[in-house]
């Protein structure tokens, strides 16, 4: 066996004024509490210190910049560093990240138990829109405020097994899994800010937890790994964001799962061997996967016409005999 208890620190709502030090202070007691009941890693969610600024248009750059960190840890974020040291646990947490070039990321860090960047991953896949679409009861402004991430999707040793991350709506993507599946990813740590409302969309907005499972339900599954599903819920700024966090196994199983949405911890002690059964029968890629038959997975960002799949996959063009 080998054993990684985890925790899922859904966070409730953090609102604008709030400051970095009281969210700290926040995390930290929530970091205390995980430890108490036994857990070696608790995961954050996406952008968990700050409210999530995306939802709101700033005209001019500058007032984005008090969203952003310059470094990590920082003077207001050393602390969470240091308690995780000091309590021997390790944690993994999203937050906006500046670049000394000026690029900006929506980022997570895997941080070790001994307080020490383990792993980084900048957020590939930005949803929403670029431009001020007042028409929107609320914003969704990540293609504005964000690059799309340049590390792609790696795996970190730690933790006595293989680690991935992914950030919110990576979690929808298969290719997401796939790609830290095939690294042998043994945990994927998603944190995620989800608006319950969809504005281009709003007959979605019932589905939003059941979207939210069965992604990382299959995520898991298909990818013989477990999935850390983790929110920043409750009514934020005025805007509701679902809850929902919950530990999917390879079974495909949810086997914790929130039930506010509020500051909650979701915690399971997951076994990394349970992986092994799925990873070496069913989903053993290098017996059953067939690459080559897949060109149009990478060969094209968007839908084509079957004449133009035929262009990237010649085998779509031939005679059937
Ligand atoms: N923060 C996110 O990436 N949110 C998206 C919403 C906008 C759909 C999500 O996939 O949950």
């Amino acid at each position: 066996m080998r054993p990684v208890t985890v925790a899922a620190a859904q966070v409730g709502p953090i609102a604008l004024e709030t400051t970095r030090s009281a969210t700290v202070t926040r995390l930290i007691g929530l970091m205390q509490r995980a430890k108490a009941r036994g857990a070696d890693l608790i995961v954050y969610p996406e952008l968990a210190l700050t409210t999530f600024f995306p939802r709101w248009y700033f005209e001019d750059e500058a007032d984005l910049d008090r969203f952003y960190e310059r470094q990590m840890p920082g003077p207001e974020t050393r602390p969470l560093f240091e308690a995780a040291g000091d309590l021997g646990i390790g944690f993994s947490i999203g937050y906006a990240e500046l670049t000394a070039d000026g690029t900006r990321f929506n980022t997570a860090i895997l941080v070790d138990t001994s307080g020490a960047i383990v792993g980084k991953y900048r957020k590939i896949h930005l949803p929403g829109h670029r431009e001020h679409e007042p028409w929107r009861a609320f914003q969704h402004l990540e293609k504005r405020y964000f690059a799309p991430g340049n590390l792609g999707f790696r795996v970190f040793d730690a933790f006595g097994g293989r680690i991935g991350m992914a950030i919110c709506n990576d979690r929808r993507w298969p290719e997401t899994y796939r790609v830290l599946g095939l690294q042998g990813a043994e945990m994927v740590l998603i944190g995620y800010n989800t608006p319950i409302h969809n504005p281009p969309a709003p007959e979605h907005d019932r589905l939003s937890w059941h979207h939210n499972e069965i992604v990382l339900q299959s995520g898991a599954y298909q990818n013989a790994t477990f999935v850390v599903g983790v929110a920043k819920a409750g009514v934020e700024e005025g805007v509701p964001q679902m809850g929902g966090s919950l530990i999917a196994a390879p079974t495909g199983e949810t086997i914790a799962q929130a039930v506010t949405e509020g500051d909650e911890l979701v915690i399971a002690t997951c076994d990394l061997d349970l992986c092994k059964s799925y990873r070496d029968s069913v989903f053993a890629f290098e017996r059953h996967r067939e690459p080559g038959a897949y060109a149009l997975v990478t060969g094209t960002k968007g839908p084509v016409t079957p004449e133009e799949a035929q262009k990237i996959d010649p085998a779509l063009a031939r005679p059937d005999d």
